[in-house]
């Protein structure tokens, strides 16, 4: 009797060290492509929830949106405390946030070095996470190289074909004819599907893949940008704390032969959903005729730091669908930028827009500089001000500074004018 029963506990304690192993390796792992959890995809949680989320990622571990901002500065200016302090691990409570990235395999080496940049200008001391999404799997030189390059935890999703592909409603022919009308008139890639499945992607199904569900900030970066100063606080901590929802650096106007039916499109949104339509939005950067015609002006969506809780939430999905019905991502060019930036100027009011001056950027063909010798200089820019896209006649951020009442730097009219 006393034998059965010492052999029942050895059978007991085995089975249970067999499941911790079971549980050990499943958890080191990573996950992230297995989480069911889907924490602070609610909108009405608003900015302000603290998700640590279940998951193995070290920015998850270290999400902590309950502080004493007092106990934690950010450095903003140099008189600030902590503003020289660059070395090291930055002390202090981190978003739930994440940088994206959408690219190509052939886009490894320009996106190599972009992350060099993101890194060695804010990230090394944040180690926030970074997402890489594409239509086909990633090979192994694409993670290796981005998985040396990220201080923080690297994840890689594939995205559903139904968010790559022509919605059933679409006309192909109708939209063949467009690609081959828009090629005769060297409309830049208006002959390209890819293009457009890119610009539907970003548009409307980029905060929606599994990955992305687990944070509630995002800093998009493509290959080949470049950041040109040092960043000395947290522009993820920056947006929660001011109740930001979405950013720029750079903003200009549109190429109109890519959106000739986006603004009734548009129209005809405000009129469904007039609920949607935010008091004291940013129509005037929009619009110079009170919203009967649109002035092209959009802010550049390769860059954008932004709230993905907001871009989740039921006014940009029913943006989003209302446009993606009329079909002008196949039968004209929509672009991301200017459906981001429409939603963005209606559907927020303006305070929650933010122009990033202190983060210097770099997509080609324009550059963002900041304004104001003494800026650069603290910031240790290694950007040329002539070359300052910012009140340049082919910039829109004038008219951010006028709608918004603001006052443009000091040296505005001395540096890069056209
Ligand atoms: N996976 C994937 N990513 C793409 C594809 N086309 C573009 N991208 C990515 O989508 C983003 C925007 O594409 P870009 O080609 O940079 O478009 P753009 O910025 O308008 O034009 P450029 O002036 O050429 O940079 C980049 O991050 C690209 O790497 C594609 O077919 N597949
Ligand atoms: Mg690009």
């Amino acid at each position: 009797m006393a034998a059965g029963s010492a052999r029942y506990v050895r059978y007991i304690l085995i089975t249970f060290f067999i499941l911790a192993v079971f549980y050990f390796v499943s958890n080191s792992a990573d996950v992230t492509t297995l989480r069911t959890h889907l924490p602070n995809t609610n909108p009405a949680a608003g900015g302000n929830s603290d998700s640590t989320a279940a998951g193995a990622s070290p920015n998850e571990a270290k999400v902590k949106t309950n502080y004493d901002a007092s106990k934690f500065p950010m450095a903003m200016t140099p008189n600030d405390p902590g503003w020289n302090d660059l070395a090291g691990i930055k002390e202090g409570p981190r978003m739930n946030a994440t940088f994206v990235t959408l690219a190509r395999n052939s886009d490894v080496w320009e996106i190599a070095k972009s992350i060099r940049q993101v890194e060695d200008r804010f990230n090394r001391r944040y180690n926030y996470d970074w997402v890489f999404l594409n239509d086909k799997e990633f090979d192994d030189t694409f993670k290796t190289v981005t998985t040396s390059l990220v201080s923080g935890k690297t994840h890689y999703g594939l995205i559903p074909k139904e968010h790559w592909s022509f919605p059933d409603w679409i006309d192909q022919d109708k939209a063949a004819k467009v690609r081959e009308d828009m090629k005769e008139r060297k409309i830049i890639y208006g002959d390209s599907i890819s293009y457009r499945h890119m610009c539907r992607f970003e548009s409307g199904f980029f905060f929606r893949q599994e990955l992305m569900l687990n944070y509630e900030y995002y800093w998009r970066v493509e290959p080949s940008v470049e950041l040109y100063c040092d960043v000395h606080y947290d522009p993820f901590r920056y947006m929660h704390e001011n109740k930001k929802k979405y950013s720029f650096v750079l903003s200009l106007y549109e190429y109109y032969d890519t959106i000739p039916t986006l603004w009734d499109s548009t129209k005809k949104f405000i009129k469904n959903h007039p609920e949607h339509i935010a008091a004291g939005n940013s129509m005037g950067f929009l619009s110079d005729d009170g919203g009967e015609t649109y002035n092209k002006c959009h802010f550049w969506s390769n860059f954008e730091v932004g709230n993905l809780n907001w871009l989740r939430s039921k006014p940009y999905i029913d943006f989003f669908e209302s446009l993606d019905r009329d079909g002008g991502f196949f039968y004209e060019r929509w672009g991301d930028a200017p459906v981001h930036s429409i939603a963005a100027g209606l559907m927020l009011p303006k305070e929650e827009i933010h122009f990033f001056n202190d983060i210097a950027y770099f997509h080609v063909p324009f550059t963002h500089c900041p304004t104001g010798q003494k800026t650069r200089t603290d910031l240790k820019c290694h950007c040329n001000p002539d070359e300052n896209f910012d009140w340049k006649g082919y910039s829109c951020t004038s008219k951010f500074f006028e709608i918004n009442g603001m006052e443009k730097p000091e040296g505005w009219d001395q540096e890069g004018k056209d």
